[in-house]
């Protein structure tokens, strides 16, 4: 019977606010009416919110509260991102997934989950990831590309989830380069891209993003309660996942298709306006040596030239910048 949750859900979301009903299900999936009953009630009591009206039929009443695929197939049937969907409601970490999920494949991938208990984020640090309260997902992308120009596509990637969280917000939503989103001074995501590659080309680019969506302050742990925010405390009410997650991909979508397409200088003016790094001392982390800096210019490969108090120049790739 659980073959055909999926495809019921699917059914509901797409007529959604409609009603249809269960005959119609039915005939679509060529089961009879009293197995959709039967899996109508199942997905009740998983707590999937159904309405069902005698005469009318079911209708989805809002989006569920955790991950089922059916939805997601459904909520993102029109992107041309990724071949494959999967969710979970668990996972150790979305980028554990992805690296095992690639191997002997060659197809693009999402993978979200509800919950991550081992989350990372760069240099093996630890993301905090809470059940259901966040976006925690994983891209598995097949450029064909040299490698020269995976260093631009980070920054492609933070204007579409810059731009994405920035409509659910008043406050303004900024990219810390290189892996960073803030709103003022605090992290709403993080984001990473890891690369699966042989001795001549680019196997799969692996970009993992977590977004903190719902979370109330307390539900950060201690370290985080001052550093953390997320959408949600930057407005009154909840945000609805599925929809924040189709506005995500869609918003990659356009972006991977820039990046694969035109060189970082066409958007370079773009990313300085929305980045939150220039005009202030800043502390640099780059491998083992710390220094302290100020950015005078981002250059059109995207490295970020920066003097520190010696005068001295960086150019850098990568750093862990600190405010
Ligand atoms: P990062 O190394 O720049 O950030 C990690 C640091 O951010 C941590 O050391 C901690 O201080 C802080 N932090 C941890 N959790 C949170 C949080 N929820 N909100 C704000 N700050 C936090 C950035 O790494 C990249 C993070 C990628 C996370 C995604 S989630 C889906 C995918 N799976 C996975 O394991 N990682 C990626």
């Amino acid at each position: 019977m659980s073959k055909y949750r999926n495809a019921i859900l699917t059914l509901l979301t797409e007529v959604q606010p409609q009603y249809i009903s269960g005959q119609m299900i039915a005939n679509q999936l060529d089961i009879s009416r009293m197995t959709v009953k039967k899996v109508i009630d199942q997905l009740k009591t998983e707590g999937v919110s159904i309405d069902s009206v005698h005469n009318k039929g079911h209708r989805l009443n809002c989006y569920p509260a955790y991950w089922y695929l059916g939805v997601l197939e459904a909520c993102l049937k029109k992107q041309q991102l990724v071949d494959t969907i999967q969710a979970f409601p668990s996972v150790t970490s979305t980028q554990d997934v992805a690296k095992k999920a690639l191997v002997g494949h060659t197809e693009t991938m999402l993978i979200v989950s509800d919950e991550q208990t081992g989350g990372k984020g760069r240099f093996k640090r630890p993301w905090q990831s809470t059940k259901g309260q966040g976006i925690w997902m994983t891209l598995v992308l097949r450029p064909d590309i040299p490698f020269s120009m995976l260093t631009t596509f980070n920054l492609f990637i933070s204007l579409a989830i810059c731009h994405t969280i920035q409509r659910y917000v008043k406050d303004k939503v900024q990219i810390k380069w290189p892996n960073d989103i803030y709103i003022g001074e605090r992290k709403v995501c993080g984001f990473l891209t890891e690369m699966v590659a042989n001795a001549d080309s680019i196997e799969a680019v692996i970009c993992g993003i977590g977004i903190n969506v719902n979370q109330q302050e307390h539900d950060f742990d201690e370290d985080l309660i001052h550093t953390a925010t997320s959408l949600r405390l930057h407005r009154e009410t909840p945000v609805e996942r599925y929809a924040l997650l189709q506005d995500l991909v869609t918003e990659i979508e356009q972006r991977y298709h820039q990046f694969l397409s035109t060189p970082f200088h066409t958007i370079k003016q773009e990313y300085i306006d929305v980045s939150n790094i220039w005009n202030r001392r800043l502390r640099f982390t780059e491998g083992r040596k710390q220094f302290y800096g100020k950015v005078i210019e981002m250059d059109d490969d995207g490295f970020l030239h920066v003097v520190d108090e010696t005068g001295n120049i960086h150019r850098l790739m990568s750093a862990d910048i600190h405010f």
